[in-house]
């Protein structure tokens, strides 16, 4: 199957996850769909995705079902963090567990990925990506949690289409990695994740928060912890927060 990297830009969807699953038969697979705003873009467990005009957000249709669902998100995140490490080095993005990039302290971008169901079983999977770009210290204010965008580390606007298609080749690029080396994908995501080894404040989706040391991060993306009474067990979905004298480890 031959992937291009076709892009379909949008003015304004609810959400460009939502709608690269309505159109996911028509779609190709290697397909991105780049929206100038959402009126109801989403993260994890219901939450909101602040999504005003001047920023990314994508999503990507993967058809190949190359590995875990955890891999979609290796893709999204790695192909972020390269385009970011082209245009702004200095500033030394990394991934943090699971699915955001941050600068610093702050988020500048998240990663959503979902599954596509056509008969009863898994079809494709839809990697939505949100990136801060070009977003004025005003609106990242409204955003619950400390975010920083591309315009406001740089002081300079950044073109959005040219962002796009440096996305598209490089989720293409990863997606392709993946297909043919999921080893090597997964040890690429690895390098880029600087939170093992250090000690996080983890926060179950319904559960209370409690620190730990992360160990090391399995091949299917599960966070290995060592919790202060030395049992080790696997943490696998929720958030991890960053203390701050942890962080750079
Ligand atoms: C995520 O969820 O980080 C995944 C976000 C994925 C968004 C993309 S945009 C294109 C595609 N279409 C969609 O509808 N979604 C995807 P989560 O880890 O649950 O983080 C959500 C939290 O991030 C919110 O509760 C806020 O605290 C914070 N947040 C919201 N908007 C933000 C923004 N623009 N920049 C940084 N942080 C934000």
């Amino acid at each position: 199957m031959e992937r291009g990297t076709n892009i379909q830009y949008l003015k304004s969807v609810d959400s460009t996850n939502t709608y690269a699953a309505d159109h996911f038969d028509s779609l190709n697979d290697g397909a991105l769909v780049v929206a100038e705003t959402q009126s109801s873009g989403h993260g994890r467990l219901g939450r909101k995705w602040h999504s005003p005009r001047g920023n990314i957000y994508a999503s990507f249709v993967m058809k190949d079902l190359f590995g875990e669902p955890f891999h979609a998100t290796m893709v999204s995140s790695l192909a972020v963090l390269s385009v970011l490490n082209d245009l702004v080095p200095e500033h030394g993005a990394y991934i943090k567990w699971p699915n955001d990039i941050f600068i610093g302290e702050r988020k500048l971008s998240g990663v959503l990925c979902e599954g596509v169901i056509r008969g009863g079983s898994l079809a494709g999977i839809i990697c939505g990506i949100g990136v801060n770009v070009n977003l004025p210290e005003e609106e990242l204010s409204k955003i619950g949690q400390p975010a920083t965008s591309l315009l406001t580390l740089t002081k300079c606007k950044i073109n959005l289409k040219i962002f796009a298609e440096k996305l598209a080749v490089y989720l293409n690029w990863y997606y392709i990695i993946g297909i043919n080396d999921r080893k090597r994908l997964f040890s690429l995501w690895r390098a880029e994740n600087r939170l093992i080894g250090t000690r996080v404040m983890l926060l179950p989706p319904n559960g209370t928060a409690y620190e730990a040391r992360i160990r090391d991060i399995s091949e299917d993306g599960k966070l290995q912890i060592e919790e202060d009474n030395g049992n080790q067990k696997e943490f696998a979905c929720g958030d991890v927060k960053i203390l701050p004298e942890q962080r750079g480890a």
